[in-house]
């Protein structure tokens, strides 16, 4: 008998450190150490015409002469990303407060990829499933984001901008002449 539970105990062991591997495997994918976003998509799923239609109403709404896109803090950001271009190209920020990116693919698998400052964020782009992004730009600056994944023969030039201004409202001193009047900005001050 005392064999026995010597035998139980031994295969228990066994089980046990076999399945400690896979879940520190899965709590490093879960919760990295490095600061920054990544995401493999785990969305919702949506049809790209859905997605264009999004991305084509919320361009309309915040689009500047200039063709860049200033992004609303609390408003979703959309972005298609379509062999070889992403759309908008161009984003705005503001520093030191937090966005949210919505982006889907209308045709084969992209990555989005940027360094901005000491944090990088890193988004595989998929068809049919959106993925969301948290951005979070501490320093003012234009930050070049690639395509981070081969999608064809234009893959190299691949190209997104995120612009990010200082973190005071930069509309009311903006030199540009056309404004974005009539909309709210959502935008609450305070806490
Ligand atoms: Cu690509």
């Amino acid at each position: 008998m005392k064999s026995h539970s010597y035998l139980l105990a031994a295969v228990v062991i066994a089980f046990s450190v076999l399945l400690i591997i896979p879940m520190w495997a899965a709590y490093g994918v879960m919760f990295p150490k490095e600061g920054g976003g990544h995401s493999h998509g785990g969305g919702e799923m949506v049809t790209a015409a859905e997605f264009e239609e999004k991305t084509a109403r919320f361009m309309k709404e915040r689009q500047l002469p200039d063709g860049s896109v200033r992004a609303a803090h609390g408003e979703p950001i959309y972005v298609m990303a379509t062999q070889y271009t992403f759309t908008p190209s161009t984003i705005r920020l503001a520093a030191g407060k937090q966005y949210e990116l919505q982006m889907l693919s209308t045709d084969v698998v992209h990555a989005f990829s940027v360094q901005m400052g000491n944090t990088s964020y890193n988004a595989v782009v998929m068809p049919k499933m959106v993925t969301a992004l948290k951005l979070k730009p501490a320093k003012p600056g234009k930050y070049l984001v690639v395509c981070n994944e081969y999608c064809g023969i234009g893959h190299d030039y691949m190209y997104f901008a995120v612009i990010v201004e200082e973190a005071e409202d930069k509309e009311h001193h903006e030199k540009s002449s056309v404004e974005t009047k009539g909309h709210e900005h959502g935008e609450q001050h305070g806490k």
